[in-house]
């Protein structure tokens, strides 16, 4: 039995079990990084230049809906279905992809959308429709309920739950180490977002070796966001990384430093040492933002409140409080803490910073899965699922 056959049956028992007849929903939550990625060795296939940590966190979700339309399947000729498999710049497949992508449609929280952000999520959903064999047309859906509008780490969440919900409205029945894949495809966080708690996003070296898994741990961790500004950043965190690479003198020192911090942070885990990590966290937030203000020209996301929170979360520290401040791409700050000490650190802050909006996030879940009810839950098998025959030849 060739894969394509193999892959095929698959498909077919998937749909007599009732998941993923054209319509499927998924809900994601965000995640902060606590080791950074911070630059791409491969733009297309978003391959990071360094390993990554983070902390997928409660009440920071997307939920979205994805329907083909038409049930287009099989209309995409077997040669262009390996799309997943290569790289998308190569010509045959990306013919394939730009034939169904102008007919996609995406709400975000009751928003018609259309241009770059539209092109994104049809890129995703071209890797779902050339690996599942159809060329139907989706229409996407997405509702946030992280609570800040922009800033807080919302690709991630939403390029998981699309990725999760078109895979199953397609009829796929990938891995969660796939869509950790295909949802990096996306937005390179978003591949952190398949799985809940502490995660390791592996840098790798290509499309098959670039995936997220979770670290085991026992560590008792919750986030304190620090909301400066939900403003839309004036630089893409896309833009600002290739400008960073480019130009920073401070960059490569930065992604040197950056293996070392992860074995730290991996360390300090392995033994429980939440002082340890915290260290080690924010020093290596605060290279990332060395490396990428000096840039050239500088890319400077902070705001006269930043320092001042960064200022706030040292001196409670100084008075015994575990915090440890990390910043992403833009000016607000989260403080890595423990669960016990969560609620009593956001009251501090809130005293200590009376014009922002302080909130707890403790861990949240990886992503979940549903059928087009939106009640059944599909059940995501460790590594090996439909997708495997066509992506490891
Ligand atoms: C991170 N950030 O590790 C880092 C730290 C921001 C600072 O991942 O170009 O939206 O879509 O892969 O994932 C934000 O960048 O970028 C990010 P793309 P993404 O969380």
């Amino acid at each position: 039995m060739d894969s394509r056959t193999s892959r095929q049956d698959e498909v077919g028992k998937h749909e007599e079990s009732g998941l993923g007849r054209g319509r499927a929903s998924a809900l994601a939550n965000a995640n902060i990084a606590l080791i950074k990625y911070w630059g791409k060795a491969d733009e297309a296939l978003i391959i990071p230049r360094t390993s990554s940590l983070s902390l997928t966190l409660d009440g920071l979700s997307t939920e979205t809906t994805v329907e083909f339309v038409g049930n287009g399947r099989g209309a995409m000729p077997p040669a262009q279905r390996d799309l997943p498999g290569v790289p998308d710049r190569t010509s045959g497949p990306r013919v394939a992809a730009s034939a169904s992508s102008g007919r996609d449609s995406l709400t975000i929280d009751g928003v018609q959308q259309s241009g770059k952000v539209l092109d994104r999520v049809s890129k995703v959903l071209d890797l779902v429709r050339a690996q599942a064999g159809i060329n139907a047309p989706a229409h996407v859906s997405s509702t946030n309920t992280v609570p800040y509008g922009a800033g807080l780490a919302s690709s991630s969440s939403a390029f998981a739950a699309l990725a999760g919900a078109a895979a199953q409205a397609a009829g796929l029945r990938p891995s969660r180490r796939e869509l950790s894949r295909l949802a990096r495809r996306g937005s390179g966080s978003a591949c952190r977002s398949v799985y809940g708690g502490l995660v390791k996003w592996n840098a790798g070296h290509d499309d098959a070796s670039s995936y997220a898994e979770p670290v085991d741990n026992s560590m008792d961790l919750a986030i304190v966001v620090i909301l400066i500004s939900n403003r839309e950043k004036h630089v893409s965190s896309r833009d600002a990384m290739v400008r960073t690479i480019a130009t920073s003198p401070l960059y490569e020192s930065w992604v040197q430093q950056s293996g070392k911090d992860l074995d730290e942070a991996l360390a300090a885990i392995s033994t429980g040492d939440l002082e340890r990590l915290g260290a080690v966290v924010e020093a290596n937030a605060m290279g990332m933002h060395a490396a990428m203000i000096a840039s050239r020209p500088p890319t400077l996301y902070w705001l006269p409140e930043t320092i001042r929170a960064l200022g706030a979360v040292e001196e409670l520290r100084g008075q015994g409080l575990p915090a440890w401040s990390t910043m992403d791409a833009g000016p607000n700050v989260k403080v890595l803490t423990s669960g016990r000490d969560a609620e009593r650190l956001a009251d501090e802050l809130r005293s200590m910073l009376p014009a922002c909006r302080v909130q707890v996030h403790r861990p949240g879940a990886g992503l979940r899965v549903f059928d087009e009810s939106g009640v059944r839950e599909a059940e995501l098998v460790g590594q090996a699922g439909s997708l495997a025959p066509l992506l490891s030849r």
